[in-house]
């Protein structure tokens, strides 16, 4: 069963003033397109079809809704780093997500889908400036950690707590294959949602 038992798509919003309301807390999901950011979003909630899992990467643009419970959310950010998509599209992610960021009173925290393959981005390493600039936390989940050898996987951890080196950040190995560190994320999650830590409003 899953943890949240109740939990269903609430909103889409291709645009600014089409958010949720801005009430309770939330968690935004964020990664480049393919990292494994829908996925992710399945395994933590238990849910197979909730958040869709594409094999066109890329396409979508929307900031899609899920409610735990009345105040409480998941948000799945529009995916990155698609080569192919055209520069109005990239302009209006970047304005969309810069108003998500700005205006977001009920975001506590951003979970950021970082394929182990690949590392952090200069898109990835945006995304963490924009919540920590609002005094917000960020968990950073090094995906599909299944794909690599624990050599690589030692490295890529090292390497990326390196660059994480703020006390906001913190980073694990994560797979939704081998369901490596998924009660990890969840607590991470759990956490930022409950207001037991210091995050949030
Ligand atoms: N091996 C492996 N593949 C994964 C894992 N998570 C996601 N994938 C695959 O990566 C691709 C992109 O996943 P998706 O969740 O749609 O990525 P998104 O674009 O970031 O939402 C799909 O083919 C998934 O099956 C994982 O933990 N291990
Ligand atoms: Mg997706």
């Amino acid at each position: 069963m899953s943890t949240y038992p109740h939990v269903k798509f609430l909103t889409s919003a291709a645009e600014a003033h089409q958010l949720a309301p801005d009430v309770g807390r939330e968690v935004a999901f964020a990664g480049r397109s393919n990292s494994g950011k829908s996925t992710a979003i399945n395994a933590v909630t238990q849910r197979a079809g909730l958040a869709r899992v594409s094999r066109t990467p890329g396409r979508t643009q929307l900031i899609n809704f899920f409610e735990l419970t009345p105040e409480r959310r998941l948000v799945d950010l529009p995916g990155y780093g698609f080569a192919k998509v055209p520069e109005r599209v990239r302009i209006h992610w970047l304005e969309l997500m810069q108003h998500y960021f700005n205006v977001r009173e009920s975001l506590v925290g951003l979970i950021l889908i970082v394929d182990s393959r690949r590392g952090l981005g200069e898109q990835d390493v945006a995304m963490l400036e924009w919540v920590l600039a609002r005094g917000r936390r960020a968990h950073v989940l090094l995906s599909k950690s299944d794909k690599i050898n624990r050599r690589d996987s030692d490295r890529v951890l090292k390497e990326t707590l390196a660059a994480c080196a703020d006390a906001a950040v913190s980073v694990q190995l994560f797979s939704a294959h081998s369901k490596r560190g998924i009660e990890t994320a969840r607590a991470v999650m759990d956490g930022w949602l409950a207001g037991t830590d210091e995050a949030g409003p």
